[in-house]
């Protein structure tokens, strides 16, 4: 297994949008044990294949407490939301350090394959909820940053910036 080098906000290749994965094959099964290492490693609950440069529908994540329940998703897709949404705290390894708020579906089914191609519905609430609709805005290229004010966006992207010519001495 290997860890993968995780894209920072706001590098303009966060901004692709993936494409389905169409082969369930030994590389797409290495690539999803490298990214739930490099997900364990930075301590986060769910990681996109965007965020390491890979620009395919896939997402792996972990919302237990143990960290002993990785989940890989391949090709999800939203089949039915809630009504209702609920403003929560984010945040993503993209763009460490930045927490805020936004706006989330409470609940959502996604259908999903998992790396073997093996078809199911995830019927999400709470934290996972949460999480896969963060994720599935990953590939489509969209930061959380984004449903923030241009103002808090900027301030973010040069607090980025500074931290990373500050990284660089
Ligand atoms: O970068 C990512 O996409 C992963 C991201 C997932 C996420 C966390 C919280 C809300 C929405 C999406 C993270 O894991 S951020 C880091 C983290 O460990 C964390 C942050 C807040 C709550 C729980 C975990
Ligand atoms: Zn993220």
């Amino acid at each position: 297994m290997a860890l993968l080098p995780i894209l920072q906000y706001p590098d303009p290749r966060l901004h692709t949008v993936a494409r389905p994965v169409s082969a369930f094959d030994a590389r797409l099964r290495t690539l999803a044990a490298d990214m739930l290492q490099t997900m364990y490693e930075s301590g986060g609950i769910g990681l996109a294949a965007t965020q390491v440069d890979v620009h395919e529908r896939l997402i792996v994540m972990d919302i237990s407490e143990e960290r002993n329940q990785p989940l890989v998703i391949v090709n999800p897709e939203i089949v039915w939301h809630s009504e209702a949404s609920k403003l929560n705290e984010e945040g993503c390894l993209s763009v460490p350090a930045v927490y805020d708020r936004v706006e989330r579906f409470e609940s959502v089914h996604v259908r999903v394959w998992d790396e073997h191609g093996a078809q199911r519905t995830i019927e999400a609430q709470d934290v996972m909820a949460i999480c896969i609709q963060h994720e599935m805005d990953h590939l489509l290229g969209k930061v959380f940053v984004e449903y923030l004010s241009p103002l808090k966006r900027d301030r973010i992207k040069k607090k980025m910036r500074k931290a990373r010519r500050e990284d660089a001495h």
